[in-house]
């Protein structure tokens, strides 16, 4: 059996990330659209949401009519301090090592409340047995995110600094069980070393994951880009980054973060409880603005056009 889940925590004063907190509400409209879409298109996988508190109506009501399970899972362990840039997301750590010790599902995937799924995940199971999953963020070593995750690396390992780090996300963590239970094992150790060394990553889970992942590939445990299956869209006027992998070799999870949260997956919200069904995926990209599928016509065959002369 195969289960995909997300992994929520409310914890009053902790933070949710780099910006003011957005606030519970904005969360439980995602995780209702991410699980939702989730069971829609995997009907014979087990959808849940990991959540260390009860789920506020109606929000719990739309859940299990959607045939999402929640399971309760107290945050313990894998905490930083409340005031540390998201301190809430270092609940996913948690949630999967529950998991993994209480759920005996073959292959697992966890991924962000943020997304959207439009397809099942056939083919992310087929590898999961191969290795570990992880959306690799399509950063060079000197971005900004990327290279403070490697200079926390280097400070658990002076020794043989400077490490320059894949930096991977955290928003799809996939794999079988076993494959996962050696590397959540890794994330502990790194997560007890930072302890140890008084180390607050800035930079959230993903820090413990990218440091988790370097360490499997040493070891000779497979860590691979999960970007066939997830890509993450950022929809902002200042910072539009997009791609028309929505249609052509098509991602199974629109990942949608940051402003989208109250914008598209609001609406994509608002459109489920209005129609007690989720739009289809033709909807939700004309509301994220997806470029056409196909170049200008004018400027292609003006082109076309100079390169015969
Ligand atoms: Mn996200």
């Amino acid at each position: 059996m195969n289960l995909i889940f997300g992994a929520f925590a409310v914890l009053e004063g902790y933070r949710e990330g780099e910006q003011p907190n957005r606030g519970a509400g904005s969360y439980y409209r995602c995780i209702v659209v991410s699980l939702a879409s989730a069971k829609r298109e995997n009907p014979d996988c087990t959808v849940a949401l990991v959540t260390n508190a009860p789920v506020p109506a109606p929000f719990d009501g739309q859940l299990a009519a959607a045939g999402v399970q929640v399971w309760r899972c107290p945050f313990e362990g894998w905490k930083f301090g409340a005031d540390t840039p998201w301190a809430l997301a270092f609940y996913k750590l948690c949630a999967m090592d529950w998991v993994l010790r209480q759920q005996p599902f073959d292959n697992l995937c966890m991924m962000d409340v943020d997304t959207f799924t439009q397809r099942p995940l056939t083919d992310l199971w087929r590898e999961a047995a191969e290795a570990v999953l992880l959306y690799q963020v399509p950063h060079a070593a000197s971005q900004s995110m990327t290279a403070a995750i490697s200079a926390n690396y280097d400070k658990l390992e002076p020794d043989s600094a400077p490490h320059v780090l894949t930096h991977f996300g955290g928003e799809l963590v996939a794999g079988s069980r076993q494959r996962l239970m050696n590397f959540i094992a890794l994330c502990r150790n790194i997560y007890e070393e930072m302890r140890t060394a008084g180390l607050t990553p800035q930079e959230g889970d993903e820090a413990i994951w990218c440091a988790a992942a370097y360490r499997s590939l040493l070891a000779g445990q497979p860590v691979r880009a999960a970007n066939a299956y997830l890509f993450r869209y950022w929809l902002g006027g200042r910072f539009y980054y997009v791609s028309t992998n929505y249609c052509l070799d098509p991602v199974c999870i629109l990942h949608l973060p940051g402003a989208a949260k109250d914008r598209q997956l609001k609406l994509i919200y608002r459109y489920y409880t209005r129609h007690g069904a989720l739009p289809t995926a033709g909807t939700v990209h004309k509301w994220c603005g997806f470029p056409k599928p196909r170049p200008p016509i004018l400027r292609t065959l003006w082109v076309r056009l100079l390169a015969r002369l």
